[in-house]
């Protein structure tokens, strides 16, 4: 089975009032992320060792291996961007009660957690990932990986939330501020219930 672009769960004009507007998206999601999952088709059907695998199964299995780095790139980048997809909403950017008490036990205050968050993405050399994880020992923690990294592979933690830091994500909109459009989608876009939901799901 060939793997499929996700339908986004808005409409891509459905971000502009909060700042990423629809030629971002149309861009971003239809051409970027479809060609990810264009290769790793290609890659796919080339290799039988990955047919029948899982995408999560095919980027562990990729991970670090040097003859599959293309593979690791594609498969990952398709994972990341499914989840950025969901890290978001036309109604992002409040931040529930289940997760707040959370966020502010474990960082000290929604505050410091959100300049946490904000220098991962803003320190991460060129393109990459920011993210909040459940990590291993029950606390929540922000950490940022480059390319096609993800934290599924380097045992950081259970996703929560994820934003892309590469410049095709902000450029249309905020040019080269990416410390502006980073602010921006922590403030208006974040979909903070899909992260207490990841959270609550243990
Ligand atoms: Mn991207």
């Amino acid at each position: 089975m060939a793997f499929e672009l996700p339908t986004l769960p808005y409409a891509k004009t459905a971000l502009a009032a909060a700042g990423m507007c629809e030629e971002t998206l149309e861009l971003h999601h239809g051409k970027h992320h479809q060609a990810y999952i264009t290769a790793l088709n290609g890659l796919v059907e080339k290799n039988p060792d990955l047919q029948g695998k899982s995408l999560e199964q095919i980027v562990a299995f990729s991970y670090n291996k040097p003859d599959l780095v293309p593979v690791f790139n594609n498969s990952g980048q398709h994972l990341n961007h499914s989840q950025f997809w969901l890290s978001m909403s036309p109604t992002g950017g409040g931040i529930p009660g289940k997760l707040e008490t959370k966020l502010v036990e474990d960082f000290g205050s929604v505050q410091a957690f959100k300049d946490a968050f904000k220098t991962a993405g803003t320190t991460q050399f060129g393109s990459g990932w920011a993210w909040l994880v459940l990590a291993p020992d029950g606390k929540l923690k922000v950490t940022k990986s480059p390319n096609a990294s993800t934290p599924a592979v380097t045992g950081e933690g259970k996703v929560l939330l994820v934003y892309d830091v590469w410049e095709h994500a902000y450029y249309v909109d905020f040019r080269n501020r990416r410390p502006d459009y980073i602010t921006n989608w922590l403030d208006k876009i974040a979909n903070y219930e899909f992260a207490e939901a990841n959270l609550l799901a243990g």
